[in-house]
Formats: C-alpha cells, structure tokens, sequence
C-alpha cells in the first residue's frame, strides 16, 4: 500500500504535533455539488451510486478534486446496517429514508438476526478498497456507522423522525426491548467498522446524529453505552499505525466529559458548545473535531473567513484540532463559499502551531 503522503488528520486526531489545523467536511460529498448530482442521476438513485464501488469512489474523490482536503470521508449512508439486517431501506423521491420492514414489536426484536456483514455489506468493503487504490496515500480515508440509538431511531419509526415517539414510547414500556435492539445494532455495526478497518479505512467516526434527544440518563443508557460497546470491540491498529476513533453526538455538548471517558480518541463538536468550552470539558484526554456553524457558508466570505478565525481562536494553541463544521453541509451551499473555509483554515491555523 502506498505511503501516507498527508498524515496530518491522523497526528491531529491522536493529540500529536501538526504544523497546521487538518480540515475535512461531514458530507463533503454530495448535493450541494453539482457534479455529484449528475452521478445520481445517472446512476438513477442514492443506493444506486452507494453500492457501485466504481460510483462510490468517484463521489468520495469528487470534493478532493475541487478542495484541499486533509481527509477523504467513504461514500455510503448509516442506513445501510438495517437494510443489511432485512428492513428494506428505500428513498422515496423528494423525501428522506424509509423502511418497508419496521421494526416496531417485541416479536420484531426478537426475530432480527446479525447479519453477516462481509457477505451482504461486501460492496462498502469493496468500495473502501478502490477508494484507497484511488486515492494512494494521498490523505486518509475515515470509513464510518451510525451509533445504535441513532440506527435505532430510523428502525423503529421507520424514517426520519423528529420527535422519536415510537422508539421513546418502546423506551418506556419495554426497556429491555430496546437494550437488547441496541445490542444486536452494536455488535453488528462493530462488525461492519471493523471490515471497513481491514478493507482499509485509517479512521473510523460513529454519527450519533439524534442522541442529543435523550435526557441524560437515557443518554447514557441508550446511546453513549451502545457507542461504548463499539469502541470496545474496534481493531484500534492495522498497517502498524493506530486506527483513530471519533465519536461524534450532536446536540449534547453536556455529555462530552462522559464520552471523553469512552476510550475514543477524538470527539466530534456541534456549533452550539464552543471548543474552549468543550476543551475544559475533556481536559485533553482527546482530541476535537469541529465545529463552525454550516449556516456560517451561507454568509459572505468575510464572514465565513471570521467565523473560521474565531472556531480556531476557541481551540487555542496545540495539537488535538481537526477543522469540520458542527454538522453536514447542507444541499444549498455554494461550493465556492466551501472553497473559502478551506483556504482560511489553511491561512489562519499555523501560529496555533508553533
Ligand atoms: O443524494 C441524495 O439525495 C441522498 C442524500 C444522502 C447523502 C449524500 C443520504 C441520504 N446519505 C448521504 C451520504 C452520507 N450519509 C454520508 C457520506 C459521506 C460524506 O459525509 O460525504 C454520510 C457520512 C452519511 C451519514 C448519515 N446518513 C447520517 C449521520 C450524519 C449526519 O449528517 O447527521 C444520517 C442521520 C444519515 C441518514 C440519512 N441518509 C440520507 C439522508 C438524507 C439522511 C438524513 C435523514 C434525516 O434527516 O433523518
């Protein structure tokens, strides 16, 4: 495998010196470039583009054209777990995520199985692999999943919610239902990172997008647990070189401290908890990935060069920083305003470096 020409994302992320802040974007491939777009249509849908290896690695590689990018991020959706285990995900047009086969009873817990996911994920692996033979050492590629409880949230309700009332309501009445749908999600996504991890993926990022809906407790219980478990089962070496893991839940900048203690090594951040703030929380046990506001690339340039000078002004000085956004890119953005990002976190990090 070729060498590794930029290794900055993964220094950053183990708290190692850099000389500048690595930057990557969470959903850098996708709507908001057109030439992504014109790959989905052709290929005629979102699944479509996910398991042709050959689609897959063209829209990962897409935005490193156009930007310098210190990361390449897999091209796939957390969705694909369930559909894996049987559920049947469909996108109906216009509209986000859908399942056929709910999960919803008891006796739908009980009947899911693991799948084996070298067998029926086989094209993300084979996706992983060409996108390394695409990339050769040129930056890192971060292979990912969706937390349990985040997982869980679309198998139960059965598409995009925002109010969790089914899975909350299964929360309530049958807790150990829930736990042992938790558990079937963990171990298998453990699998599947794993997978990614021998296919060759350098860093892996588990998306805990609706966490920030649980009150505290049911955080921990329900979600932070389950990421815990991952964490736990992950192959943390491979080419003899650390494998960095990043959790990442949006919405609860309160529990930072308590996701510190996961043995993860980085931690992703929202826009609504500052990094100086979030720096105090995890005392430099880990590193921290984020967290300019995305409603920022809507601004003008002036503002969004502000907005980067001020995310890397909360880090401060010192290694642990990896420059993203607190959340994906949204559809609407103009790719030029992403160009700007870039270029000032290259301009403005390196005396945070020295
Ligand atoms: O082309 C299209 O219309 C499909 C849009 C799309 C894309 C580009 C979906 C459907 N998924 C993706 C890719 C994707 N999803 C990536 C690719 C790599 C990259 O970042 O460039 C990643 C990491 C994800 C992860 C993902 N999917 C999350 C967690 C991260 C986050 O942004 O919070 C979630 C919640 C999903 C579910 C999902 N898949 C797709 C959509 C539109 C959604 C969100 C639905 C909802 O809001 O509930």
């Amino acid at each position: 495998m070729a060498q590794l020409k930029n290794d900055l994302l993964l220094r950053a992320l183990l708290r190692e010196p850099v000389d500048r802040t690595p930057v990557w974007i969470m959903r850098q491939a996708g709507r908001y470039l057109p030439e992504y777009r014109q790959v989905r249509e052709q290929a005629g849908d979102f699944m479509s583009v996910c398991s042709n290896p050959e689609l897959a690695c063209e829209v990962t590689m897409q935005p490193l054209r156009r930007y310098k990018l210190d990361a390449a991020i897999l091209f796939s959706d957390i969705l694909t777990v369930p559909d894996a285990m049987g559920l049947g995900l469909y996108f109906a047009a216009g509209e986000g995520p859908r399942f056929k086969r709910p999960v919803r009873k008891t006796a739908d817990i009980r009947r899911l199985k693991r799948p084996d996911v070298e067998r029926s994920l086989a094209y993300v692996f084979e996706a992983v692999r060409t996108i390394r033979r695409e990339l050769n050492g040129s930056v890192p590629l971060i292979g990912f999943a969706g937390s349990p409880w985040t997982v869980a949230t679309y198998m139960v309700e059965g598409r995009s919610s925002r109010d969790f009332a089914t899975i909350k309501g299964l929360a309530a009445e049958n807790p150990e239902a829930l736990l042992s749908l938790l558990d079937t999600v963990a171990r298998t996504t453990t699998d599947y990172l794993n997978a990614q991890i021998d296919a060759g993926a350098q860093a892996v990022m588990v998306f805990d997008t609706w966490g920030g809906a649980l009150e505290g407790d049911d955080y921990r219980r329900y979600s932070l647990a389950a990421m815990q478990q991952i964490v736990d089962g992950l192959t943390r070496e491979q080419d003899g070189r650390r494998v960095p893991v990043i959790l990442f839940t949006k919405g609860a900048g309160a529990q930072l401290a308590n996701m510190a203690e996961t043995g993860c090594d980085a931690l992703g951040v929202d826009w609504t908890t500052d990094l100086a703030t979030a720096r105090g929380y995890v005392e430099d046990k880990v590193a921290l990935q984020g967290n300019l506001d995305p409603a920022t690339l809507r601004e003008s340039p002036e503002v969004i060069r502000q907005g980067v000078a001020e995310v890397l002004a909360s880090y401060g000085n010192g290694p642990g920083h990896v420059f993203n956004l607190g959340h994906g890119i949204t559809p609407d953005i103009d790719p030029a305003h992403l160009g700007v990002l870039i270029d000032a976190v290259h301009e403005l990090s390196p005396p945070y470096h020295r």
